[in-house]
């Protein structure tokens, strides 16, 4: 406390300030003694000091958080009181220490005290562990940092009856009988590794299993562990884990290196999954799948998953991170080679529509708000805080760049360089761009300013045409972002070719290279005037603008390209949607408005037409739906009301709303028998499959479902309901029937609810649903927060609601009263006590007050400034407040 009685701020932790730790640890051997409410731990540590540090002399520093020390012995002698210096945050600095010593600890911890699901906790009752980023540190004192790699040895001793089951990392070594129903099992990890990888799972849970043979003939046992009962929904989450074992045997001639390698899924659990080596830990959201109960989504989310999770053993467990500024140097590449994977299972053109919708959904307004950060980051104050769309996704797309710059042949090259430079080492992403520089010969410096400079690249098209010599002129900026006012022009790949005015392709297509911050490209002996197809396949994460609507309308139709025809599709509605904004603005005086959820054409007395080229582009689409229909499905979808929005200085989350419910209702009327058709064409009339094409189709009927709901058809989605055999097809009729003022509203939801109230993963979509509807407003969204199924306590639940109230209900959350941001604002002081990592994230749709009106954004401040004040707050919650008032 300062002499002002004001707590000081948490401190920021940067970049430059990395120092080599003092000690090193060669050996952990831990003794863990399982208790609901006091675990003991036992941990003896084998210490030498760090060559590459400097000051010979220097303390040896252990992290530790919420332990209680029972005991402290260096070589053999128990350290006093007196030699104990504490450090703010809970941990230990030990002076004196020889530069080979052993230290042990013993600590006693509470899992059930933890609701912070960081650490040692429980789930379910079961015992489970999340240690990254820095979570070993509240299981025993420890330097927790992933620059200290260290083998493990874990022997767990624990109640029979209550934990049959005792895992951790590496491979199984011995397991007894003790006294008093006791047993125990001891683990051995030969891999060194960071401790924010350690993992332990104990408690009543079944194993799936399955084998693996390495291409080399190891034999690898899998198992999956679920609760008892759920045995039957880990199928395609064992597929997945073995397509992706043989995948990155092929892709990168990467093996596995354990003789068994564990899953469990816990209901409780603050991210998708963790990585920890030979044990990862799921949220059973990416592991339980039944037709039943799992949408497509849902399956091709664990496909995902299993393989992310799966592919950082080499990129990521056997090279890790330096420091968590290296975040991305495990993430990016990890989210690049998942992406990979998946593309490589069924039809990437359609797979990277969904990422790069992604990418724009969630990373373009993180890149253009109060948390904008470099890839690499700078500075952080709480790291949880930075695992972020920026250093996942675009973290991929820098990895995917690169590999268009220096060759597929090269990258691959430039991975076996890298993992076999720094197998076991803690690295940075200098080190391996550097191993792809010298793996291709080609100057990657420039190009690291992808992860140095935050914000969204814009690029500017400009043409000339004379004398069959075509002049495309590419111009790029980057606006500024916190902390960085001024930016450089960094290398854009760009691929293209040129389209002639019959639709074909009249020159080679090209990768361009605009390094510069404006450059020509020239092509000579055209006939006519080409159309640019420019950014092909996303070849870069920036936003285009200058081609004209007939151009686009012209892309959309005709390109060779299927992204190039999807996101013209996507920029003409996106254009034609902003003028049907900036209309209904200009006609209406806005304190009089009142725009309701039907989407009506009249609204205040105006009207909105359905224009004419919309609805040609969706006719064009609808001609060749069948054609591709997973394809069809993602390109008849309007862009999303959170994507308009990113597109105007000041959003009007109303009128937008007016615009696309209007335009849904408009062409599901216009095209009602097409709709009508594509619903009867397209039902399933096999056994359930989940093979891309499967999926496609499904996709493309339900999207046909919605737009003739939209159209105030809802007798289809009723029937759909009641006949629906998989979750699918069910949940889309659903939808339709919540969006709707359907009388068969009500009873759907309760006929939902009362038939999967036992199921946790099904009731958190009937909690969306309802928090994404048009029909939901703050006060309904409060209602359902004091539902007896909600529970702060699960993060599952708490993004089910408020997390889908606040990012996919823009009209409601976006409220004038200030409704929406209040019940988002509370939820948030509420979590804050429980799981400050869960209630951090929350913060972020309050931070994007800027983009909304005065009184909206006056709003939004206040909001953030009653959680500010609030005494006790998380030095996370801290930073995501601090850094959206700033
Ligand atoms: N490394 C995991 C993500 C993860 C990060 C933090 C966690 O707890 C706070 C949990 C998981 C991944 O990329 O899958
Ligand atoms: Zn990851």
């Amino acid at each position: 406390m300062s002499s002002t009685d004001q707590p000081s701020p948490p401190p920021t932790i940067r970049r430059e300030d990395y120092r080599p730790p003092a000690f090193l640890v060669e050996q952990v051997d831990l003794h863990i003694a399982l208790h609901p409410t006091a675990t003991r731990v036992r941990a003896r540590l084998a210490l030498r000091r760090n060559p590459d540090a400097a000051g010979a002399a220097a303390a040896l520093e252990l992290d530790g958080e919420a332990l209680r020390l029972l005991s402290a012995v260096l070589d053999g002698a128990p350290l006093p009181e007196d030699r104990l210096g504490h450090l703010p945050g809970g941990g230990l600095r030990i002076e004196g220490v020889p530069d080979a010593a052993v230290l042990e600890t013993e600590v006693e911890i509470s899992p059930e005290a933890n609701s912070e699901l960081s650490g040692l906790y429980l789930s379910g009752g079961n015992y489970v562990t999340q240690c990254e980023a820095e979570g070993f540190r509240r299981i025993t004192y420890f330097p927790d940092r992933p620059d200290v790699m260290a083998r493990y040895t874990t022997t767990l001793e624990a109640d029979r009856a209550a934990c049959p089951v005792l895992l951790s990392n590496g491979n199984p070594d011995g397991a007894g009988e003790l006294p008093d129903g006791r047993h125990w099992a001891r683990w051995v990890d030969p891999h060194p590794k960071p401790s924010y990888l350690f993992a332990v799972v104990a408690g009543d849970l079944v194993a799936v299993r399955d084998s693996f043979t390495t291409r080399s003939g190891r034999e690898v046992a899998l198992a999956i562990y679920v609760r008892r009962g759920d045995e039957d929904a880990c199928g395609h989450a064992m597929d997945s884990l073995k397509r992706s074992m043989r995948w990155d045997e092929e892709t990168y001639g990467l093996e596995y290196d354990l003789d068994v390698f564990n899953i469990a899924a816990v209901s409780d659990f603050n991210m998708g999954a963790m990585e920890n080596k030979g044990l990862n830990v799921f949220n059973t959201k990416y592991i339980l799948a039944r037709p039943e109960t799992a949408t497509d989504m849902d399956y091709e989310g664990i496909e995902t998953v299993v393989a992310h999770e799966y592919f950082h053993n080499w990129t990521g467990n056997r090279v890790t991170c330096r420091d968590w500024f290296q975040l991305s140097l495990k993430e990016g590449l990890t989210v690049f080679r998942d992406q990979h994977f998946s593309a490589d299972q069924g039809s990437a053109a359609v797979k990277r529509l969904a990422d790069v919708r992604r990418l724009r959904a969630a990373q373009f307004p993180e890149d253009a708000g109060p948390m904008a950060h470099p890839v690499r980051p700078d500075s952080y104050v709480e790291i949880n805080n930075f695992y972020t769309a920026t250093v996942y996704q675009k973290g991929a797309e820098v990895v995917r760049m690169m590999r268009a710059l220096i060759g597929a042949e090269n990258f691959r090259r430039g991975m076996d360089l890298y993992i076999a430079r720094h197998d076991n080492q803690a690295v940075t992403i200098e080190d391996f761009v550097r191993a792809m520089q010298d793996a291709s010969g080609t100057d990657l410096s420039r190009f690291s300013r992808w992860y140095a400079q935050a914000g969204t690249p814009e690029l500017r098209v400009r043409e000339a045409f004379a004398d069959g010599r075509y002049t495309l002129t590419l111009a790029q900026s980057t606006p500024p972002t916190p902390g960085q006012p001024e930016k450089l022009p960094v290398p854009v790949p760009v691929a293209m070719g040129l389209i002639g005015p019959e639709g074909a392709e009249v020159a080679e297509p090209r990768l361009l290279l605009l390094e510069e911050a404006e450059q020509d490209f020239v092509f000579e002996g055209l006939a006519a005037k080409p159309v640019p197809s420019l950014l092909r396949g996303f070849s870069a994460p920036v936003k285009l603008s200058g081609l004209t609507l007939e151009q686009l309308g012209f892309l959309a139709a005709h390109d060779t390209d299927a992204f190039v025809r999807w996101e013209s599709s996507q920029q003409y509605a996106t254009a034609t949607m902003l003028a049907m904004v900036e209309a209904l603005r200009s006609q209406e005086p806005k304190a009089e408005r009142a725009v309701h959820a039907s989407g009506d054409a009249a609204f205040s007395g105006r009207t909105l037409e359905l224009p004419e080229g919309l609805a040609a582009i969706t006719g064009a689409l609808l001609g060749r739906a069948l054609e591709d229909p997973a394809f069809a499905a993602e390109a008849l979808a309007l862009p999303s009301e959170e994507f308009i929005a990113d597109q105007m200085t000041i959003a009007d989350p109303e009128a937008i709303h007016a615009v696309r419910q209007f335009l849904r209702g408009a062409l599901g009327r216009r095209f009602a028998a097409r709709f009508a058709a594509l619903h009867e064409t397209l039902a399933d009339a096999g056994p359930y499959r989940t093979d891309g094409a499967a999926i496609g189709r499904r996709a493309l009927r339900n999207a046909a479902l919605a737009y003739l709901g939209a159209a105030g058809e809802t007798g289809r989605a009723e029937a759909q309901f009641a006949g629906a055999t998989n979750m699918t097809d069910s949940l889309a009729a659903l939808r339709v029937l919540v969006d709707s003022d359907s009388p068969a509203r009500e009873q759907a939801l309760a006929a939902f609810h009362a038939r999967w109230k036992e199921e946790p993963l099904v009731l958190d979509k009937w909690f969306t649903l309802q928090a994404m509807s048009p029909r939901t407003d703050a006060a309904a969204a409060e209602a359902l927060s004091r539902h007896p199924d909600f529970d702060l306590r699960n993060p599952n639940r708490v993004r089910s609601l408020v997390g889908a109230f606040a990012a996919g209900n823009p009209a409601a959350f976006h409220a004038a009263s200030g409704e929406g941001y209040r019940f988002l604002a509370d939820m948030v002081i509420a979590l804050d006590a429980v799981n400050t990592q869960v209630a951090a994230r929350m913060v972020s749709p309050l931070g994007h007050w800027k983009r909304q009106d005065a009184a909206r954004g006056a709003r939004m401040r206040a909001e953030l400034e009653r959680i500010a004040a609030r005494p006790g707050l998380s030095k996370g919650t801290y930073e995501k407040v601090s850094k959206s008032l700033a």
